[in-house]
């Protein structure tokens, strides 16, 4: 009998610790790194349960500089190829400066949310940029575009709610260079992200 309640409260306690494990893991942070993503990710955009291969491709392309014709290879497309083979190309992407690659990132901020496409890459020494891309009806759309000159982003669930937000965090340099003091917030509802709260903290 004594032997059966200990296992039975090894059971308990051994669940209780998954549990434990299972929220923490479920509510943590995940943050944009801008330096050292992929140039490919595997992830369900279109909430079918099937994975599609998404990756970025730069080839070189032309544009006007100073009234001359020049090469631009900073111009990114985003390929997105479904399991039956079709794919959809977004052109034109991500338009990066300088010489600064762009890295995709898998942004999922519910079960109930299909992923969905980050793109970041550096903008200069200390700026970054995410850009977010859906799928919808056959396209991919950019939905966002978030700047930060910290740089630093994070995709976490702010207020409990069980859906993670954007959260982009900037500095004052004039004010103080070494802490990031400006917070802009950005959820997604309807559909749409919309930036909910943007403070100095
Ligand atoms: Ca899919
Ligand atoms: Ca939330």
């Amino acid at each position: 009998m004594g032997a059966f309640v200990e296992k039975s409260t090894l059971i308990t306690l051994s669940l209780s610790f998954l549990l434990v494990i299972f929220i923490v893991s479920n509510s943590s942070s995940q943050v944009v790194e801008f330096s050292d993503g992929n140039s490919e990710l595997f992830a369900d955009i279109d909430g079918d349960g099937k994975k599609e291969n998404i990756f970025l491709e730069s080839e070189p392309q032309y544009g006007v500089y100073d009234g001359k014709r020049g090469l631009d290879a900073n111009i990114f497309t985003i390929n997105a190829v479904f399991e039956n083979g079709n794919t959809v190309v977004v052109d034109n992407a991500a338009r990066v400066d300088g010489n600064n690659p762009a890295y995709l990132v898998e942004i999922k901020i519910s079960e109930s949310i299909p992923s969905m496409i980050g793109v970041e890459n550096f903008l200069g020494a200390h700026s970054g940029i995410l850009r977010v891309y859906k799928y919808e009806d056959g396209e991919i759309i950019k939905d966002l575009e978030i700047f930060s000159n910290s740089p630093r982003i994070e995709i976490k669930d702010t207020d409990n709610d069980g859906m993670k937000e954007i959260v982009s965090y900037s500095r004052n340099y004039g004010k103080n260079p070494t802490r990031d003091q400006l917070i802009e917030i950005y959820k997604y509802e309807n559909e749409k992200w919309k930036m909910i709260e943007s403070k100095e903290i």
